[in-house]
């Protein structure tokens, strides 16, 4: 692997020359993770670096060892260059207005004053596994630490929503955070959900990430929650809510982050889609995570494949394992359930007879009997990868 010729000392100097914002930037560490050198940022370990501005971090693989993913360890990713870097909480009110009854202005305690909601819930950008099609699409070039699973807190956005009171008439709420782009180049990031879903029971604005504050990379101090959507909705930095009586059709909304309108939610590779939706809710995926892609294993030493399964909020029933390629397939061992928006380990004992090269897989299907494919389901914007996984292993 080639050293950059880049030391932290220069990184500091650069900083400092380009002033605030910078304070977001990471500095390269000696550590190398999958291939790809790791970086750090304020308040989280070293992680794969995508870009650092915006920042786009990607969480190396063997923490998905862990059944929660530690705040430090959580994936990033911003749209815009000016993202915020410091939130005075004296100052800082959420705002929900627009076709409602009353104007309301939260502080951070008035948010604390609803009851408080708690879950597990996994966190996954739209492009997670994006790398991995064939043939590539534009974009950032996730492999598969897009994602990660976090116990989170905060109020109900239905009760919030309710003390403003919602008009009749109302057709979508709009959310935006603290982060902007150069406009009018880059239209701010600002996200939408039906109101039907909106107030929907478990939806909330977290102010609580594994039992401590949100870190800032991660939507310091408030973001929204969408259990069981991908997590462009999970707007960041929470600023403003705002009901409105048409359909919101904004950039981020249209054209951004929509897929084929079909059942599929794919086309045939290199081609464009003719209806579109917007992406919502998440595809089934599992992922082995032990032994790592070109691990070598003893003969005649049994060895726990391990691994983790999720679905768009509806419980995983089983994942099914092959150590042959695909041609047979036993089921494994599901450990602690820790909720429908949550991943479950899975398990799976096995004790490889004959040196040689094996193909492990696993496939996971939910309780409404969604699995995974054989093919990747291609679509242009790269989202919702969720072919079945295989990795190689050399027994020795
Ligand atoms: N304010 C704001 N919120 C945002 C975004 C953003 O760019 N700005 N990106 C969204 C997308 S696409 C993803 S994948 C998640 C990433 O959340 P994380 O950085 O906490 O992992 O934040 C979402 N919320
Ligand atoms: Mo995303």
């Amino acid at each position: 692997m080639k050293d950059i010729n880049f030391s932290r000392r220069d990184f500091l100097r650069t900083a400092g020359a380009v002033g605030l914002a910078a304070a977001f930037g990471g500095f390269p560490s000696d550590i190398f993770a999958e291939g790809r050198r790791l970086y750090k940022f304020p308040e989280k370990t070293d992680l794969i670096l995508l870009t650092s501005r915006p920042p786009q971090l990607e969480t190396p693989l063997h923490y998905f060892k862990e059944l929660i993913t530690p705040n430090e360890a959580l994936f990033v990713r911003w749209h815009l260059a000016d993202i915020p870097a410091y939130v005075d909480l004296n100052k800082w009110r959420l705002k929900i207005g627009g076709n409602a009854d009353k104007v309301l202005e939260l502080s951070m305690d008035d948010l604390k004053k609803f009851e408080k909601v708690t879950y597990t819930a996994v966190i996954q950008c739209s492009g997670n596994g994006r790398s991995f099609f064939e043939p590539r699409v534009p974009g950032g070039q996730w492999q598969n630490g897009a994602m990660g699973n976090v116990t989170w807190s905060g109020a109900r956005l239905k009760d919030i929503l309710n003390q403003a009171g919602i008009r009749a008439g109302s057709v979508d709420v709009v959310f935006d955070g603290l982060d902007s782009g150069p406009l009018p180049k880059v239209p701010d990031f600002l996200k939408s959900l039906p109101v039907d879903k909106a107030v929907g029971e478990d939806i909330i604005i977290a102010y609580e990430m594994n039992g401590g504050p949100l870190t800032m990379l991660n939507g310091f101090p408030a973001r929204l929650v969408v259990p069981g959507w991908f997590a462009t909705y999970w707007v960041k930095a929470l600023r403003e809510i705002t009901v409105v009586t048409k359909k919101y059709e904004e950039f981020w909304m249209k054209p951004a982050y929509r897929i084929p309108d079909n059942p599929c939610a794919c086309v045939p590779p290199g081609s464009k889609p003719g209806r579109t939706v917007p992406i919502t809710r998440m595809n089934t995926r599992s992922l082995i995570i032990g032994p790592s892609n070109g691990a070598n294993l003893k003969a005649n030493v049994p060895v726990d494949i391990m691994g983790i399964a999720f679905s768009g909020g509806y419980s995983i029933k089983d994942v099914i394992v092959s150590v042959d390629g695909g041609k047979s397939w036993g089921e494994s061992r599901c450990g602690k359930d820790m909720g429908k928006y949550s991943w479950i380990q899975w398990f799976y004992t096995w004790k490889p007879e004959k040196k040689g090269k094996y193909i492990l897989m696993a496939r996971a299907t939910n309780s409404i009997g969604e699995s995974q494919p054989f093919e990747s389901l291609w679509n242009p914007s790269g989202y919702m990868w969720n072919k079945i996984e295989s990795i190689e292993v050399n027994v020795v």
